[in-house]
């Protein structure tokens, strides 16, 4: 069967996209549409033609799988021109999603009609590129200079009301979205008919925009480029004449398509897409999740329980007594007013999410729950007393996870009956927000329950990674790891501030001495005396060094660097200075490449050790893991990608 098809409805004729999964733009459907083009231009009996998808969306844009190879005609932009200038107007009718390559197809066309649901967007900068067909040239002559900037250099798509509001769609369509392009296409158009965009006036923004835009943009960029390149696109199309522009947002996209960036983007956008279902468990049927229930309302339970309430799951929150079960909704009631004042939510939604929410102290609420998730204090003993009881109240198929950073899932499953029903849920926090859930099967924990932990990921919008059980998983192995590094380079003379400097030259938002400074340097220093008490040779860190003066970071006013009262900003300290002064050797001075380069290695040494352990299954899940939980800039495509292509 052709990709794409036309089919007559009297004299309106109406162009179908069938090509699965997402209706890419691959060099067929080009062809497709191309010839659709010709074809309908000669037919006397055509008056409009109604562009439609097949399937779950409306385009979803380029094929992203043809961009490691030369660009085959015919080429998007001829493609989007040929339907803008043809004898018969066409109408698109979006459903789903229309980004990138769809969004410009639609625009190509002299009418846009979307369904209450649909999205529209042009993300091209989420791949390290800038649109390639028009996309710039013709968002700012349609909706202004304003809405332009913020959807193409933020790439966030937007909902069909909003796309109506800023003039992107023409209409919104309730109910039978193909009739209603028929429909609008035989009696609704205006007349005379829209201009095409190429022949409508660019507005203009005035040099003070341009320069605060492109500030903001750089700050926020922190290193990527495609922003700053869509941006300069979207000047240029207001500032120079329509085929000029174009020239200028096809150069700019090609050259950024064959940049490390890009291809580093590409790879975490197919990473993304694999990680929720694992090829192994192709065919493995989930256990149903109609509800949940958590055990322990404190940060994490709370965000744990959140977020299963963000997916419509209605949850039991299990304390010990009533005033803990209490405290535990005030920290749900905290989670939501928080989305409320960022407009995430509605007040009524808020209300809703928390009426969701039964507090209980008796674990016999749990008879008939289908997935209980246990975040408690981090020990053992506690764990187990924990599992002791829901091994008893629990039914038999019941999923029963645990969520813990550090400890053996093994020992919390010792004794549990049906232990495989047991399954190792590492959230990280705050855990409604953060996108990371590495999921730890036990050897007992069957295929079904592992299919449970990726379902309840892609259910809760994470992105799900299978770990196997060492110290730390994958995420807080690599992190000891980097730590480590950063200490090692301190003791042979680098700065603690350079080497902050230098990873957030690297695309993080702070760099390790500072980020253990607001989480607090304590945490690791109780593990490691843990382990020392427990008869296991740890050496002394420089951090140990830190806490033992005291110095636990933010919260002591001090850590690493030191702290004003009320001001997070971090000042050089004498006294680390002094402390450390005789673990500290003066070798070569290191730039920050140098160090990042240190830095980056060593976490990749580590994830290749994971590997070879079979800890992770793949390179591209620890990438996921770096980029999702610990703030690896994603344009750089996580450690494995970037060393491996450094040394490739
Ligand atoms: C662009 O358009 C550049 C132009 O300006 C320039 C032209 C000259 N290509 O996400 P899902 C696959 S750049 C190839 O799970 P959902 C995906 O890998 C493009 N494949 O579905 C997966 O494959 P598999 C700008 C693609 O329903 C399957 O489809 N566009 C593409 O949750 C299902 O994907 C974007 O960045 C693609 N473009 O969400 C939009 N898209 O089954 C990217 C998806 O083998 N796409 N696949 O694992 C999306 O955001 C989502 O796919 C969408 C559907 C929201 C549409």
């Amino acid at each position: 069967m052709s990709i794409v098809t036309i089919a007559r409805e009297g004299n309106i004729a109406v162009v179908t996209i069938d090509n699965a999964p997402v209706n890419a733009l691959s060099q067929a459907v080009r062809q497709g549409l191309s010839d659709a083009v010709a074809e309908l231009d000669r037919d006397p009996d055509v008056s409009a033609v109604v562009l439609t998808c097949a399937g779950r969306t409306f385009i979803a844009g380029a094929d992203v799988s043809e961009f490691d190879k030369p660009p085959q005609p015919p080429h998007l932009p001829d493609v989007v021109s040929a339907i803008e200038l043809a004898a018969k107007p066409w109408v698109a009718a979006i459903h789903g999603s229309a980004l990138g390559g769809g969004f410009e197809v639609a625009l190509g066309c002299r009418f846009r009609l979307a369904s209450a649901e649909a999205m529209v967007g042009l993300p091209e900068v989420t791949l390290g590129i800038v649109p390639g067909a028009g996309g710039t040239v013709r968002s700012v002559r349609l909706a202004g200079v304003e809405a332009a900037v913020d959807l193409v250099t933020t790439g966030k798509p937007v909902r069909a009301a909003r796309a109506l509001e800023l003039g992107l769609v023409d209409k919104i369509v309730e109910g039978d979205l193909r009739a209603a392009a028929i429909a609008f296409a035989g009696v609704g158009f205006s007349n005379p008919l829209p201009q095409p965009l190429s022949l409508r006036p660019a507005p203009l923004a005035p040099e003070s925009f341009w320069t605060e835009a492109e500030a903001a943009i750089a700050k926020r960029a922190r290193g990527e480029v495609a922003p700053l390149k869509a941006l300069a696109c979207l000047r240029r199309a207001t500032e120079t004449d329509f085929s000029t522009a174009m020239q200028f947002e096809r150069a700019t996209f090609l050259e950024l398509r064959v940049t490390r960036q890009a291809a580093a983007l590409r790879h975490v956008f197919f990473a993304e897409r694999a990680a929720p279902r694992p090829k192994a468990l192709t065919g493995v049927q989930a256990c149903p999740l109609r509800n949940a229930a958590v055990i322990g309302g404190g940060t994490m339970g709370a965000g744990i329980a959140a977020a299963l309430r963000d997916a419509g799951l209605p949850v039991i929150l299990i304390e010990r007594d009533e005033a803990a079960v209490q405290r535990g909704i005030a920290n749900l009631r905290d989670i939501f007013a928080g989305a409320v004042k960022r407009g995430r939510l509605t007040e009524a939604a808020a209300e809703a999410r928390l009426a969701g929410v039964v507090g209980a102290t008796d674990y016999a609420a749990l008879a008939d729950t289908d997935l209980v998730i246990e975040a408690v204090f981090e020990e053992l003993s506690v764990k187990r007393q924990v599992f002791a009881q829901l091994g008893r109240v629990c039914r038999p198929d019941a999923v029963l996870a645990t969520n813990t950073s550090y400890l053996d899932p093994r020992a919390i499953a010792e004794g549990l009956p049906n232990p495989e029903r047991f399954i190792g849920l590492h959230f990280f926090s705050p855990a409604n927000i953060m996108k990371l859930l590495e999921i730890v099967p036990v050897p007992q924990t069957a295929d079904a329950t592992l299919a449970t932990g990726f379902a309840l990921g892609r259910m809760l919008g994470k992105v799900p990674v299978r770990a196997g059980i060492c110290e730390g998983f994958i995420g807080n192995r690599i992190l000891k790891r980097y730590r480590a590094e950063a200490e090692a380079l301190v003791r042979q003379g680098v700065a603690i501030a350079a080497v902050d400097v230098a990873m957030r030259g690297y695309g993080f938002a702070m760099g390790p001495f500072e980020a253990q400074d607001l989480g607090g340097l304590d945490i690791a220093f109780l593990q490691r005396e843990g382990a020392r008490a427990a008869g296991q040779d740890v050496p002394e860190t420089l951090g140990d060094i830190l806490v033992r003066a005291g110095r636990k970071g933010q919260k002591t006013a001090g850590g690493w660097y030191d702290y004003k009262a009320g001001d997070r900003r971090p000042l050089a300290s004498k006294e680390v200075t002094r402390l450390l002064a005789a673990q500290i050797q003066h070798g070569p001075i290191l730039d920050g490449e140098a160090i990042a380069d240190r830095l980056v290695g060593a976490m990749a040494r580590e994830g290749e050790a994971i590997l070879a352990e079979g800890i992770a299954e793949k390179a591209s899940d620890i990438d996921l893991v770096e980029i999702h939980g610990y703030g690896f800039p994603r344009w750089r495509g996580g450690p494995m990608f970037a060393t491996r292509q450094t040394s490739a």
